[in-house]
């Protein structure tokens, strides 16, 4: 059965039917499937009952994985972590950011898989760097296309909100002194597609380092206005048992944070990914 892939929005995002994620996919499944990650830089898959074997078996065809320093994980499939809002404050990723790129090399993708969910709330936006570099005047693209920006783990982890136990604070420090603070590319080029996508992201990046202060401030804050703009990203309404895969080096998220105290559930599998360029 070949895939059937249908796209929601010109900047990005696709839905994807004729696959079946709890199984092993094809060699020819999986680079349809990459090939549609390229191109539409969010995937949606409905009706996938995954567990999170097969959940982590589906994206390490894609790479391999990253385990979260912070967030829960399934036990047995620690590749997997859990969003559960019943266990943990998932309050920071209700800001537009790009996952884990406090990170050297940052996650190539993730994979999130829709377990329980509210009535009606808790939708994600996706939003396209390809679209909202390329919207940006020539001027403009020319000078950020070489500068660098400093992304920071403690913007969107702040210890009031992640060192509350003694176990809690310790797994913190030791995350924050194993990830200091650290240096991306403004501009990033995608590794694969060769496509030049803004790489700055409110979660973590704090300043653009050949900058002045104020100025990084000022700049950044219209950056991170002009990425997320409507026309560059989707809203997904989730069904129980749907399947996001992104690129997360050309796309940030948020999750919108209007559905508590209702509780929501997801696993994610992160993909490893290299090093910005
Ligand atoms: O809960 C969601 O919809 C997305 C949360 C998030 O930011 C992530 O999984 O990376
Ligand atoms: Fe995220």
């Amino acid at each position: 059965m070949s895939l059937t892939i249908t796209p929601l929005s010109p900047a990005l995002g696709a839905q994807i039917s004729g696959v079946d994620l709890s199984r092993d996919i094809s060699a020819e499944q999986r680079d349809a499937i990459e090939q549609a990650l390229l191109q539409h830089q969010v995937l949606f898959f409905r009706d996938q009952p995954i567990n999170p074997e097969q959940q982590a078996r589906f994206a390490a065809r894609f790479g391999d994985l990253h385990i979260h320093p912070i967030y829960p994980n399934v036990p047995e499939t620690p590749q997997v972590l859990i969003l559960d809002t019943a266990v943990t404050d998932v309050r920071d990723n209700a800001v537009w950011h790009t996952d884990v790129t406090f990170l050297p090399t940052p996650a190539l993708g993730a994979v999130l898989s829709a377990k329980q969910l509210p009535a009606y709330g808790g939708d994600t936006l996706w939003a396209s760097g390809i679209a909202a570099f390329e919207a940006l005047s020539a001027p403009l693209r020319e000078m950020l296309d070489g500068l660098t920006a400093t992304h920071d783990f403690t913007k969107s982890f702040p210890l009031e909100r992640f060192g509350t136990t003694a176990e809690d604070l310790a797994r913190w420090e030791a995350t924050r002194r194993n990830n200091p603070p650290l240096s991306h590319p403004v501009v990033r080029t995608h590794p694969v597609s060769g496509r030049k996508a803004l790489f700055v992201n409110e979660g973590f990046t704090t300043r653009i380092n050949e900058l002045s202060e104020l100025e990084s401030e000022a700049l950044l804050k219209l950056l991170f206005t002009h990425a997320t703009r409507p026309e560059f990203s989707i809203r997904w309404r989730w069904q129980e048992n749907d399947v996001a895969f992104w690129d997360n080096r050309v796309t940030q998220h948020f999750a919108v944070d209007d559905y508590r105290p209702n509780r929501r559930v997801m696993h994610r599998a992160t993909i490893l990914g290299d090093a910005p360029f």
